[in-house]
């Protein structure tokens, strides 16, 4: 049996978490040989719910469930912590603007990012899930100046996930024949969902639907999905958030299918002509716990401008929160 490893874990008592924690727990997320020691971060009002949280963890008896820490000391969390999900944010309250957000949930990040420096696995391999994720992860990044920039990235697989429905809807096929589907961009309305290059059932997806449909009605449709999910249930995503969170750390850890890509918001090295630095979806291939963007995919000009206008609320996001680095 393999040492266990472990994994951090932010907002544990919240939604995401209730359905993530125990799909980490059961070997969903590293592997079903791989034990886990989970160390949940709260804030203080929120411990006691997670106490019950812990209890039921305990109470499913998963036999790669090594231990459970619950803690509102950043420090405890992330101590010598192999993976760190972030998941806990304040959510947009009445009347707030978007700029007050960022700046709200960027000072969570920026002294989550010097505690990570100093705590945990220099190796510790990072996935930003509370929103605004990627400028979250950008400010992360800035204040963890030990950390490898590749470590950090952020959630856009449940748009990837949700793209792949979309298309398989759409085309009366299953979702297991739909490869290589792409998200550009910032996890917001801005982001570029993209078939050009998907395939389904090894044929190209571009030809199967019009490409009307795919700018129009499917772009559309993936990029506000969170909205419509939150229109009829009442609250975000979770379930569906969650499960991009397994996915987009399995496919770091353990790699993706020979003939597949997936989507990360990743370290950008100045690919496709998008600003270095940021932290930006990609179509990315993982082998051997590490990542690497898909080159050389020719973009239609409508494709490249509305990468831009993703890049840009990037910049913009960034230039809000620009005091919370250096
Ligand atoms: P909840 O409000 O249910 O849970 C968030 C938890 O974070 C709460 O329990 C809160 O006490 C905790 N928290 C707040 N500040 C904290 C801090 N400084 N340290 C530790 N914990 C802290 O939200 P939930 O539905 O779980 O969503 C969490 C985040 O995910 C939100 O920011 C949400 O916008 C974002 N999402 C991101 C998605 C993505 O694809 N990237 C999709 C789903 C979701 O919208």
């Amino acid at each position: 049996m393999k040492q266990p490893v472990r994994v951090a874990v932010t907002g544990a008592a919240g939604q995401i978490c209730y359905s993530l924690l125990f799909r980490i727990a059961s070997g969903e997320m590293l592997g079903k040989d791989q034990p886990v020691i989970l160390q949940l971060l709260e804030i203080t009002p929120a411990l006691k719910v997670l106490e019950a949280v812990k209890m039921e963890l305990n109470d499913c008896a998963f036999p790669l469930l090594h231990d459970v820490v619950c803690t509102d000391d950043a420090a405890v969390a992330f101590k010598d912590a192999d993976y760190g999900l972030m998941v806990g944010a304040k959510p947009r309250g009445p009347g707030m603007e978007r700029a007050d957000l960022l700046k709200d949930n960027g000072k969570i990040f920026s002294t989550l990012g010097k505690i990570i420096n100093d705590v945990a696995n220099p190796a510790i391999k990072i996935c930003v899930v509370g929103n605004p994720a990627n400028t979250n992860a950008y400010i992360l990044m800035k204040n963890a100046p030990n950390l490898n920039p590749r470590n950090i990235t952020a959630l856009t697989r449940l748009d990837h996930n949700r793209a792949i429905y979309q298309l398989a809807e759409k085309t009366g096929k299953a979702m297991n024949g739909i490869k290589k589907m792409t998200i550009w961009g910032n996890h917001s309305t801005t982001q570029v969902p993209d078939i050009a290059h998907t395939s389904v059932d090894g044929e190209a997806a571009a030809g199967m639907v019009d490409t009307a449909w795919a700018n129009e009605a499917f772009m559309p449709k993936v990029a506000k999905r969170g909205a419509e999910v939150i229109s009829a249930r009442g609250s975000s995503s979770a379930a569906s958030a969650a499960n991009g969170v397994i996915d987009h750390m399995n496919s770091w850890v353990l790699g993706t299918e020979e003939g597949d890509w997936v989507s990360m918001a990743v370290f950008s090295d100045g690919s496709y002509g998008i600003e270095e630095g940021l932290i930006y979806s990609y179509p990315v291939t993982c082998k051997d716990g590490d990542w690497t963007i898909v080159t050389g995919l020719e973009n239609s000009d409508f494709i490249v401008q509305k990468m831009k206008e993703s890049e840009k609320e990037l910049q913009e996001e960034r230039d809000t929160c620009s005091d919370l680095f250096a």
